[in-house]
């Protein structure tokens, strides 16, 4: 059984970072699927929120902490570029996806379809109408910024990468398929299908 354990449900945007780090470092790692109010993800996570982490005895929560003690603690390859100014430009979309992506996509439009809080157990049209401007603005300036590069940053993929994908995954599963405007976009996550990392790491959605 490997050392390294994943807790958190494999349908979460940030597990899915967390194991995609794993995966493309070649970490074995155990996945443990819970939510995040269960006892033992509480214990290792106080604020209810998943990913939790545990090597051996350690114990982390906060997704980019654990990509961190991946990229650190192990002798695996890099995920962060050695180049300064590629490598500070890999923590700016980190912090992008956690400041503004995650909350306009996921929050305020993602989980309005996943679990419906509307009329009816519909979706909210009100609260989804109110992203779509936020998204389709970060989706401009993620297209800008992809050009015709391959990665966010630097010319491999990056935690970066690992960071913004699983969020942008879920668009396009959606009525309004709003990466189809974004080719860049749509570039990226094609070229992120191709690799057996995402395979591995694909939610289990129903139909799938
Ligand atoms: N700051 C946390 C955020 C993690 C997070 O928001 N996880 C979501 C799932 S993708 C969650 O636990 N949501 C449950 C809730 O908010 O009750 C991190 O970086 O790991």
């Amino acid at each position: 059984m490997p050392d390294v354990v994943i807790l958190g449900d494999p349908r979460s945007t940030y597990v899915r970072t967390a194991r995609l780090a794993c995966e493309e470092k070649g970490i074995a790692y155990e996945l443990k699927p819970m939510g995040p109010k269960s006892d033992e993800l509480t214990r290792i996570s106080p604020f209810g929120k998943i990913p939790g982490f545990q090597h051996g005895d350690f114990r982390l929560h906060e997704t980019l902490a654990i990509v961190m003690y991946l990229e650190s603690a192990f002798d695996a390859p890099p995920l962060l570029p050695a180049d300064a100014q590629d490598r500070a430009i890999a923590f700016q979309w980190i912090s992008s996806a956690n400041d503004y992506f995650y909350d306009a996509m996921v929050r305020g439009y993602i989980l309005q379809y996943a679990m419906p809080s509307g009329p009816d157990g519909q979706p909210n049209r009100t609260l989804i109408d109110a992203a779509m401007p936020r998204i389709r603005h970060q989706l401009a300036v993620l297209d800008h910024a992809f050009g015709n590069a391959r990665w966010l940053a630097g010319t491999e993929l990056s935690l970066a990468d690992l960071f913004v994908a699983p969020m942008l995954a879920y668009l396009p599963l959606l009525p309004e398929d709003l990466p189809a405007d974004h080719p860049n976009v749509r570039r990226f996550l094609d070229d992120m299908a191709k690799r057996p990392s995402w395979e591995k790491t694909v939610p289990p959605l129903p139909g799938r």
